[in-house]
C-alpha cells in the first residue's frame, strides 16, 4: 500500500512539474520543475520562479545556469536560520544557556542532545550540563548517561517539574544545560501539558522542536502547530540522509514561523550534524544529496 501511495504522490508530482506555466523560458521551467520534484508547495514554486522571471533579461532566462543561481539566491530568503546556531553565544541573563529539545517520539532528540554536547564541549570548550526529563520511557535515562559518560558532562535525572530547580541549581557554573524531554505523540493532549509544566519550571532560554525530515508534510505541520501550543522557538530537523525530498522542510519553515537551528544526517555521535545553513538546504531543495557540499 504504501509504494502505491509513493508511486501516486510521484506520479502528481511529475504530473505537476509537466505543468509548469507553459509559458516559462526554457532555462527557468527546468528549476520550476526541479522545485515541483521536490515537493515544494505549488505556491511557493510559482511565487519563486515569478520573481525571479522578473529579475532576470530574456536571454538571462534561456539560460539553466543563471537561473539556477537566480532560483537559489531566491530560495534562500524563504529559509529562516537561527544565527546563534553556529557559534556559542551564552544567555544574556546570566544563566547558563539553557536549551531543551521536545518533539514526537524517535525523530531523534536525545542522539542530538548528544551531538550538541559534544559539540559544546568540544568545539567550543565550554562547560556543559544535561538534564533529562524523560523518565518515562525503559532505558532512555541509560541511553543518555551513557553519552554523558562517553562526553564527560554531568547528567541530572528529574522526574517531576518540582524538582527542575533543584538540578538546575546543581548546574549553575555551567556555561551550557542541554535538556532533554521524553517524546511526546502530538495527539496527546495530557502528556503535552504535562510538558507544558516541566517547561514552566524550567524557563529554558530556548525551545527546539525536533522534527524528522522523513516525515510527511501534513505530520510535521501538526506537531508544528500542537508543540507550539507547547513552546517552541526554533526547529531542528533531523535524519536528513534518510529523506527522499526536501522541498517539505522549505514548506513547513515558510508556514511554521519559526527559525532553523541544526540539522542532522546520521546516526553517528557526535558528527553529522550541522547548524542551519540557507545556501545548504537551497541545495538541497534544487536536488543535492545530503553527502554532496557545494563551496559557498
Ligand atoms: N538516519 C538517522 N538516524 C538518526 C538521526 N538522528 C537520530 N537517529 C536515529 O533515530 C533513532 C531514535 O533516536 P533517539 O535519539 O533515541 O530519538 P528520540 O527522539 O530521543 O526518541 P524518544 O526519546 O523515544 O522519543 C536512533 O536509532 C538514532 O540513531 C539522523 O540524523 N539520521
Ligand atoms: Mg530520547
Amino acid at each position: 500500500m504504501s509504494a502505491v501511495k509513493h508511486l501516486v504522490s510521484q506520479m502528481m508530482h511529475q504530473q505537476k512539474a509537466a505543468a509548469a506555466p507553459s509559458s516559462l523560458p526554457k532555462g527557468l521551467s527546468q528549476q520550476y520543475a526541479a522545485l515541483i520534484q521536490q515537493e515544494v508547495a505549488s505556491e511557493l514554486a510559482d511565487e519563486v520562479v515569478n520573481k525571479v522571471r522578473h529579475q532576470l533579461s530574456e536571454e538571462e532566462l534561456h539560460d539553466e545556469e543563471i537561473c539556477f543561481k537566480a532560483v537559489r539566491r531566491e530560495l534562500v530568503r524563504y529559509l529562516p536560520i537561527d544565527a546563534d546556531a553556529s557559534e556559542f553565544k551564552p544567555s544574556k541573563d546570566g544563566r547558563p544557556r539553557t536549551i531543551a529539545l521536545m518533539g514526537p517520539t524517535g525523530v531523534g532528540k536525545t542522539t542530538t542532545i548528544a551531538k550538541l554536547a559534544a559539540t559544546f564541549k568540544l568545539k567550543h570548550k565550554k562547560n556543559v550540563a544535561l538534564i533529562t526529563l524523560d523518565t518515562y520511557r525503559i532505558a532512555a535515562v541509560d541511553q543518555l548517561r551513557t553519552y554523558a559518560g562517553i562526553i564527560g558532562v554531568p547528567l541530572h535525572v528529574v522526574a517531576r517539574p518540582q524538582e527542575i530547580q533543584k538540578a538546575l541549581n546543581l548546574c549553575k557554573g555551567c556555561d551550557v544545560i542541554l535538556i532533554d524531554t521524553a517524546g511526546r505523540s502530538q495527539r496527546d493532549d495530557a502528556r503535552l501539558t504535562e510538558l507544558t509544566a516541566f517547561l514552566d519550571a524550567a524557563k529554558p532560554h530556548e525551545v527546539h522542536l525536533v522534527l524528522s525530515s522523513t516525515c510527511s508534510q501534513t505530520v510535521l505541520m501538526e506537531a508544528v502547530q500542537r508543540f507550539s501550543q507547547v513552546r517552541t522557538d526554533r526547529i531542528i530537523f533531523t535524519k536528513l540522509d534518510e529523506a527522499v525530498t526536501f522541498g517539505v522542510l522549505l514548506n513547513v519553515l515558510d508556514k511554521a514561523d519559526m527559525r532553523l537551528s541544526y540539522v542532522t544526517t546520521g546516526q553517528e555521535v557526535p558528527h553529522q550534524i550541522e547548524p542551519g545553513c540557507p545556501n545548504r538546504l537551497a541545495d538541497l531543495v534544487l536536488g543535492q544529496q545530503v553527502g554532496e557540499r557545494s563551496d559557498s
